[in-house]
């Protein structure tokens, strides 16, 4: 469907040129023949059209009871995640008439000034959480930040909403790196778009000069990816 969230999300990230092909080297080790790259929605307009997309997926998600109503923060951990949560809690403000906070982690400790590990919203006892990253992969970003936000305070973490799921196995099983998430943390994993998605929407697009983003070989190399890794 071209009016699809993963569909009009697809042609956002082609005509962004958040997502590459050629040949790159994943933070698993793993030579991939695509890669999205957040750092490409780097003006303002782009920015607000990711939080809008951020928005309308956890909007639709509290609409399918998958998410709470109420989110108190939108947690994004240093560095890619800090544009997507203030981009996503401006989107819900103005979108959605929904105030939330938003919070993000420091990567080094502070010792002056206002101090500590967290700025945006401080986080309590309590809150309801959302967390908000980019790409999920194998799930390292995700593992590492939980233990930060508990040592924080016991704050309930309501979910994780990405960009894109890569759809991609883990290393010791056949579940996919967000099943694997979602099993050992318990709260959903929720992608604007996955891999699948993404490429079935990119063969049905074209530049404007009318040359398809995907070609056959483009669509080729990453069957042959995910016949590799794919979960
Ligand atoms: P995991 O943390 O292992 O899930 O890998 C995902 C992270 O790798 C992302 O947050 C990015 O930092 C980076 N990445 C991308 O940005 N885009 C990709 O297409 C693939 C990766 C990656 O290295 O796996």
């Amino acid at each position: 469907m071209f009016d699809s969230l993963d569909h009009r999300f697809t042609k956002f990230l082609l005509e962004s040129n958040a997502l590459k092909f050629g040949d790159f080297t994943l933070k698993s080790g793993r030579q991939s023949p695509y890669f999205i790259n957040a750092g490409a929605f780097d003006d303002g307009k782009k920015i607000a059209t990711l939080g809008g997309f951020y928005a309308e997926k956890i909007q639709t998600e509290i609409d399918n009871e998958q998410l709470p109503i109420r989110i108190d923060t939108i947690f994004g951990p240093a560095y890619k995640g800090i544009p997507l949560a203030v981009a996503t809690s401006i989107a819900l403000e103005l979108n959605y008439g929904v105030t939330v906070g938003y919070t993000f982690d420091r990567k080094e400790k502070k010792d002056h000034g206002d101090g500590g590990t967290m700025v945006g919203k401080p986080l309590e006892d309590g809150m309801n959480v959302l967390l908000v990253d980019d790409v999920m992969t194998a799930g390292t970003a995700v593992r590492e930040v939980v233990p930060k936000l508990k040592a924080q305070a016991d704050v309930n973490i309501v979910g994780l909403v990405l960009s894109v799921d890569r759809m991609e196995k883990t290393k010791d099983s056949d579940l996919s790196a967000v099943q694997d998430v979602q099993r050992e943390f318990g709260f959903p994993v929720l992608a604007i778009a996955n891999v699948k998605e993404i490429f079935a929407a990119g063969r049905q697009l074209a530049t404007a000069e009318g040359t398809p983003y995907v070609t056959d070989e483009i669509a080729g190399a990453a069957e042959e990816y995910l016949t590799q890794y794919g979960a």
